[in-house]
């Protein structure tokens, strides 16, 4: 089982502390995703601000292991 959730390293850093306190914790917001083995989930996020964001696994012990990963959002010139 792994979660990808989507947010800035501070949220991440937050959740990831709170789940280590509640391991059972559950939540289903459209800013993440819970993937079984073997199974696939999407998420569609639109960014509204630039900037730096991340996304991370943060079922203990995941995100400290290196499943973090950084998303760059910048402003489209057209
Ligand atoms: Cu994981």
């Amino acid at each position: 089982m792994h979660e990808m959730v989507l947010g800035t390293m501070a949220e991440l850093k937050e959740h990831g502390a709170l789940m280590k306190r509640f391991p059972d914790m559950e939540h289903d917001e459209p800013s993440m995703a819970h993937v079984a083995p073997g199974k696939t989930e999407e998420i569609v996020w639109k960014f509204t601000k630039d900037g730096q964001f991340h996304f991370g696994c943060l079922i203990p012990g995941h995100f400290e292991s290196g499943m973090v990963g950084s998303i760059t959002v910048k402003e489209k010139k057209s």
